[in-house]
């Protein structure tokens, strides 16, 4: 008997703040479509983000994607890490400014947590920019490390901001 092999709904954060940003968003959500064993679910709209952590550096475009795949994590950590490499991606300053940055925020209700790989992203929950375009086209995908769906955490996140505010 043939098994069916599973395709697993992954959600796919990408950040540009260098080059026009714009274009490269919409060339590494190409790039990542085009893949064998990848289909298409969302993409959210762009998001003009000011810039969290690293040196002083332009306002990022972000943006969330879901697909469908077979494709295991670390095959889709090259996949992507290749994108970005193409791209023109060098990595010189920890959060520093990119041309594309591709990172798997949530990989179906499986955990990773190796020197290679953490999903769900670390820190995820902790990042509008990521929580707002998610929440645009997934609200009720649950977060499989805090077992709460990405609207609560984009609603915790909102409130805790405000209060420091
Ligand atoms: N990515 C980072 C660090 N800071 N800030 C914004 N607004 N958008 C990003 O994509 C981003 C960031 C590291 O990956
Ligand atoms: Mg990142
Ligand atoms: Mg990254």
């Amino acid at each position: 008997m043939l098994k069916k092999i599973s395709r697993m709904p992954v959600y796919i954060g990408m950040g540009s703040n260098i080059g026009n940003r714009e274009e490269n968003l919409r060339t590494a959500c190409k790039r990542i479509i085009a893949i064998q064993g990848i289909q298409m679910m969302r993409c959210s709209r762009f998001y003009e983000t000011v810039p969290i952590g690293g040196p002083l550096q332009p306002m990022f475009l972000n943006a969330v994607l879901g697909i469908k795949t077979v494709i295991s994590p670390h095959k889709l950590l090259e996949q992507f890490q290749g994108i970005e490499i193409l791209m023109g991606r060098t990595r010189t300053v920890k959060w520093g400014p990119r041309t594309i940055d591709i990172d798997i925020l949530i990989y179906g209700d499986k955990i990773v947590d190796d020197d290679r790989l953490k999903i769900p992203h670390s820190l995820m929950h902790t990042r509008l920019f990521v929580l707002e375009p998610f929440v645009e086209i997934a609200p009720n995908v649950v977060h499989p490390g805090l077992q709460k769906t990405i609207l609560h955490l984009y609603r915790e996140l909102q409130t805790s901001l405000s209060v420091t505010a």
